[in-house]
């Protein structure tokens, strides 16, 4: 998710200049090729070293490789327990895969939980799995499912409340959390209470991503109030259950939706804006995350596309974005669902 960001540097200075000149960014991203038709709920895209992505099912638990040029091929199949929100969801690319650690990582509900596992990928195949992390609770809903790489090495993954509201404000609990760990699994030193718990007082964190300054976002799942994009600071409380949207003695979100108009799962940035995939809200939202109008929120692609699960930026600085209108909750066209490039 975070591999080769470092090499967008000076794109992300281009696109701050871009601004500052007074173009219209929010008229700026349009859609591109679509890259593969005919998924069922694809739910994580992470990219490997060439700027093909992988892609996972939710419910099916295959695993396709889709080409930069367009079209895919299977490379594998996780079994996995689909009931509810649950299945096969994150996915995330070692960040030196390419140096020998081939592992590719991935969030998957079980009979009995969900646990974080990692394969070797190899002449177009997913290997045998080991165990990362395995006990986070599981859910009939809010079961997470974001997994990212951050820029010194360590694998965060997002979590769910898995409908027990009060697991997110126990830091013992890895339910309703951003979590912290070593690529293999272990706990790393600088965590801030010595567990895995990276920040807590989630709901349903879905999207994970760090900007080209550093900073950590990450969106949530509000309940029937408010959505929210917060800024994730190590150790802190995000405030659910006891709040939704700001509230005193918590970190306030960003910005914040109506549950309507956004639901948003995964997250990316480029330029100096954050993009939102927004299921309900059948968008892709922008916000401006620098300067005198940061804040501002403008919605992209209303409705042409359906429910929108995933953005990720690629390689090549591009989005790629996945449709989920296969999941009971959305209207499937014809050429569902659907992995497209937006251009920005
Ligand atoms: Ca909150």
């Amino acid at each position: 998710m975070s591999v080769g960001r470092r090499g967008f540097l000076g794109l992300g200075a281009a696109g701050a200049a871009t601004l500052l000149s007074g173009a219209p960014a929010d008229a700026a991203p349009r859609l591109g090729k679509v890259l593969a038709t005919g998924l069922e709920v694809p739910w994580g895209l992470a990219f490997l070293p060439n700027g093909d992505a992988l892609v996972s099912e939710r419910m099916s638990g295959r695993v396709w490789r889709v080409r930069k040029t367009g079209g895919r091929r299977l490379v594998g199949n996780i079994p996995t327990d689909a009931a509810g929100e649950g299945g096969l969801l994150g996915l995330a690319v070692h960040p030196q895969f390419a140096r020998g650690k081939n592992w590719v990582y991935a969030y998957v509900t079980t009979a009995t939980d969900n646990r974080i596992v990692r394969m070797r990928f190899a002449r177009n195949r997913l290997g045998r799995r080991r165990v990362v992390l395995a006990g986070i609770p599981k859910g009939h809903t809010h079961n997470g499912g974001r997994l990212m790489f951050g820029p010194g090495g360590m694998l965060f993954a997002s979590t769910g409340d898995a409908g027990d509201t009060s697991l997110s404000q126990d830091r013992s609990s890895l339910a309703g959390k951003i979590l912290r760990m070593t690529p293999t699994g272990k706990v790393p030193k600088r965590n801030p209470y010595g567990n895995y718990t990276w920040t807590y007082g989630h709901r349903n964190v879905q999207g994970l991503v760090i900007d080209d300054k550093g900073r950590f976002w990450a969106s949530e799942f509000g309940q029937n109030r408010l959505d929210e994009l917060n800024r994730i600071v190590k150790g802190g409380n995000y405030g659910w259950p006891v709040v939704e949207g700001r509230g005193p003695g918590y970190r306030d979100p960003f910005v914040t939706w109506t549950t309507a108009e956004c639901s948003p799962s995964g997250i990316a940035t480029a330029k100096g804006w954050a993009y939102v995939a927004a299921l309900r809200g059948r968008s892709l939202w922008a916000v401006k995350l620098n300067g005198a109008r940061r804040g501002r929120k403008v919605r992209l692609f209303e409705g042409r596309l359906g429910r929108i699960r995933t953005v990720e930026r690629a390689p090549d600085g591009s989005l790629w974005i996945t449709t989920s209108n296969r999941d009971g909750r959305g209207t499937p066209g014809p050429h569902d669902d659907r992995v497209i490039r937006v251009r920005v």
